[in-house]
């Protein structure tokens, strides 16, 4: 994929999410329309399992109409304790693979991706690993888009869900706009969608064709704001709540790797990678794990939190091999990562590196402006230290 564009934006949104929690936690409940919301008086429903639509069970419907759509559907309350929780675990996901992340709500972020392609063969790859990643640790799925702006981005996470993945390729995105209805435009409710109808314009297509001046008369000030989406342009930034708790980077081998000098190769990349990602966040941070997972499928890691913060590639990659060296290697490795965590604005780098701190961090700053220029292959370190 060219990555001539400004941005990357990601945007996850988990599918069913209260059913599928639920659904996941009792087994029985699989394959099966499941209910959640106010079970008394004039409760509505929060969300319903995709089994559930099939009868058109929606969110905000009183759940006295769910029940006579679907008799024998299972109707239970929110835990929503529960929900935050895993919402947190998704959180943690998300700030692995960026650390500008902007949720919209307890299932739903964007991510801004910009720059990280360099990492991945494809910008594709890394919503489709978000995806994968939420499989396997917390074994729900999710649907994500990947387009240039935070418009299109929803717009392709929401158009094959179930366990969708859309990316809206620059340029495509106006014939996919065209035929859309005009409430796919953000800001466009059940009022505006009605004027808008009685002047006949129902289909994004036919909002483009509409004079501006026409629209301004009848939808005023956010007329121009809702012309540029449907055309697809849209430049609000991916706001990030809050630092990212965490920022690691893993590599899986296609073959297992036994000896110890490539396992140093490996950290030596992934340390480039999650340093370059702490420093352009403008981050440092204490923990440094590793983590091992062997042919056999089986999983180790390792933490040290150190007495102050690093972020440079050469810490951060010595902390990880005194790690890995007391780690025994009885059988392939398939997996290596490092992440850093307990994170903070940047500070004094650890003091065991003091005496080199300075010029390490002249080299760091000159490679960073090159890998921001030219992307990550520009140049790539060797085993100097
Ligand atoms: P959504 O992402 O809108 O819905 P969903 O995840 O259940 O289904 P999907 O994304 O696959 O269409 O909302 C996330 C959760 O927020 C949802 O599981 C329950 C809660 N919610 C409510 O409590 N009330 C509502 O009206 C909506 C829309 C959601
Ligand atoms: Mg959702």
């Amino acid at each position: 994929m060219a990555t001539n564009h400004c941005r990357w934006i990601v945007h996850v949104d988990m599918d069913a999410f209260f059913a599928a929690v639920e659904q996941r936690d009792h087994p029985a409940y699989l394959g099966k329309p499941v209910i959640i919301g106010g079970l008394h008086g004039r409760g509505v429903v929060s969300t319903a399992s995709y089994e559930a639509r099939k009868y058109g069970i929606t969110s905000a419907m009183p759940m006295v109409e769910a029940r006579r759509r679907c008799p024998s559907g299972i109707f239970l309350p929110p835990n929503m304790n529960k929900y935050a929780h895993v919402s947190d675990q998704i959180r943690q996901i998300f700030d692995f693979f960026s650390p500008t992340v902007e949720p919209l709500s307890m299932d739903e972020a964007f991510l801004d991706v910009t720059g990280m392609e360099y990492q991945y063969p494809d910008v594709t790859d890394i919503a489709r690993q978000i995806k994968d990643r939420i499989k396997e640790e917390l074994n729900l799925t999710a649907s994500a888009g990947v387009a240039t702006n935070k418009f299109l981005a929803k717009l392709a996470s929401d158009l094959k869900k179930p366990d969708g993945l859309v990316v809206i390729h620059p340029g495509a995105e106006i014939d996919l706009l065209a035929p859309m209805s005009v409430k796919k435009l953000w800001g466009v409710g059940h009022a505006t969608a009605r004027i808008l109808k009685s002047l006949n314009i129902e289909t994004i297509e036919d909002f483009r064709n509409t004079d501006l001046k026409i629209l301004e008369h009848y939808l005023g000030t956010c007329s121009l704001e809702l012309y540029n989406l449907a055309w697809g342009r849209d430049n609000r930034p991916v706001i990030a709540d809050r630092q990212a708790k965490s920022i690691g980077n893993e590599n899986t081998f296609t073959i297992d790797i036994w000896s110890k000098d490539e396992i140093r190769a490996v950290l030596l990349a992934l340390a480039g990678k999650v340093g370059w990602r702490l420093r352009k966040a403008g981050l440092q941070g204490r923990t440094i794990t590793v983590k091992v997972r062997f042919s056999s499928f089986r999983t180790v890691t390792r933490s040290v939190t150190l007495p102050s913060a690093l972020s440079l590639d050469e810490s951060i990659y010595q902390v990880a091999c005194k790690m890995i060296d007391k780690i025994p290697l009885h059988e392939g490795v398939r997996l290596l990562g490092i992440t850093v965590s307990k994170l903070g604005q940047g500070g004094g780098q650890l003091s065991l590196f003091a005496e080199d701190n300075e010029r390490q961090e002249k080299i760091t700053a000159v490679m960073d402006k090159l890998k921001d220029k030219f992307g990550e292959a520009i140049i790539t370190r060797g085993r100097i230290w």
